[in-house]
């Protein structure tokens, strides 16, 4: 399953009936004002609690947020436990301010990286069509890896590893931001992720095991 889809399904449904309870209470306020002003005779109510008209209110909100977060729990399960072929593992390691993305399975585990300054970011390479363990730490404080675009965010922590499977069906390139203020150039903290065939991504890695290591494929 594909992550951006799962996610993007979420998105849409949760954006739909967040719309859908704005418009109901925006129509019961219309209807209110208006049944105010056509009725001037009318005295209001004296009544200070309705309790089953709050029960059914309760209810409803309950019924609705209990749904969203299981509905949620389980998209998420869904697409962190796939059962596709092993993933291809990348060790993401962020620090003050920048990122390193090593690659076990290259002998020499060289890391295609970047400064974070100006133009030379480093790039993420993935294949496509396969789902890629990213594990996730922090050389010092608190980031957070975020690609806005796939729907993805996560927060890496010193001293823990937080690892999470994504699956990209399409090529192309996406920007990754740290959405996690951590000091002065927290701003420039950016990153590429670069999703590849799996041929070309076998020729990064051999490029990897030659020592160039240095965008590859960026
Ligand atoms: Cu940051």
């Amino acid at each position: 399953m594909i992550q951006r889809h799962i996610f993007g399904h979420v998105f849409a449904l949760e954006a739909l009936i967040a719309a859908g309870v704005f418009v109901v209470v925006l129509a019961l306020l219309v209807y209110a004002l208006l049944r105010r002003r056509a009725g001037r005779q009318a005295t209001a109510s004296r009544r200070t609690e309705r309790p089953r008209l709050e029960a059914y209110y309760v209810a409803v909100l309950t019924a609705f947020g209990v749904f969203l977060v299981a509905w949620t729990a389980w998209q998420n399960h869904r697409e962190h436990h796939t059962a596709e072929r092993p993933p291809v593992r990348v060790d993401v390691s962020s620090f003050q301010w920048c990122w390193t993305f090593s690659y076990p399975q290259a002998p020499q585990r060289r890391s295609a990286s970047g400064t974070c300054r100006g133009d030379d970011l480093p790039t993420l390479v993935v294949p496509t069509g396969r789902p890629v363990k990213l594990r996730l730490t922090s050389r010092d404080v608190i980031h957070s890896l975020w690609v806005p675009e796939l729907r993805y965010k996560m927060d890496a922590f010193p001293d823990h590893v937080n690892s999470f499977t994504l699956t990209l069906d399409r090529e192309g390139r996406w920007m990754g931001k740290c959405a996690e203020f951590c000091g002065l150039r927290h701003h420039t903290m950016h990153f590429w992720i670069k999703a590849v065939s799996p041929e070309e991504y076998h020729r990064f890695l051999q490029g990897q095991q030659g020592g160039g290591g240095q965008g590859a494929a960026a």
